[in-house]
């Protein structure tokens, strides 16, 4: 018995080193976290849609954070840069003060609840993006909390964008 433990054991090992290594295109980072996710974090001055066109023309999506290693990475890629104030992929259709229920991801996934990090009184759809408008994208903050900001703020408040994509298995 002990024997099998043994072969199965070293088995298991041996497969687990010669595949399902996980690559990331070069300029792109992979996660922690276990979602075998590449990121890259960009500085530019755009509004949210204008970052998500920005993913999209590199075959990747405004980035999706769904755990607190995720979160620490994407806030580490960002400092390296040295910068503040990125967007992420987290958008909400009906913004009010404290309602965190109505947000969702881009790629229209629903389990925004799953993981957030909220910075303090965040969201508070603060009515400054022009008439009839509330702040309704998400931004990650140096600090790696999250913030509700005005969707067509393209003028250096926020100073970037993060990138997402599936990492290869090789
Ligand atoms: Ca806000």
């Amino acid at each position: 018995m002990a024997h099998w433990l043994v072969i199965v054991c070293c088995l298991s090992i041996a497969f687990s080193t010669s595949f399902g290594q996980y690559i990331c295109p070069d300029g792109w980072n992979l996660m922690p976290g276990g979602r075998h996710q590449c990121i890259q974090v960009f500085v530019a001055n755009v509004t949210w849609s204008g970052a998500r066109m920005a993913c999209e023309t590199q075959a990747s999506r405004l980035a999706i954070v769904r755990n607190a290693f995720e979160n620490a990475f994407i806030q580490h890629e960002m400092s390296l840069q040295n910068f503040g104030d990125m967007w992420l992929g987290g958008i909400t259709a009906t913004p009010a003060p404290g309602d965190v229920n109505d947000w969702f991801w881009e790629d229209g996934t629903t389990d925004f609840q799953s993981y957030m990090n909220w910075d303090s009184g965040q969201p508070d759809a603060y009515e400054d993006c022009g008439p009839n408008y509330l702040e309704a994208c998400l931004e990650m903050r140096s600090n790696g909390k999250w913030d509700d900001n005005c969707c067509a703020y393209h003028d250096g408040y926020v100073k970037g964008y993060a990138c997402s994509m599936d990492a290869e298995q090789s």
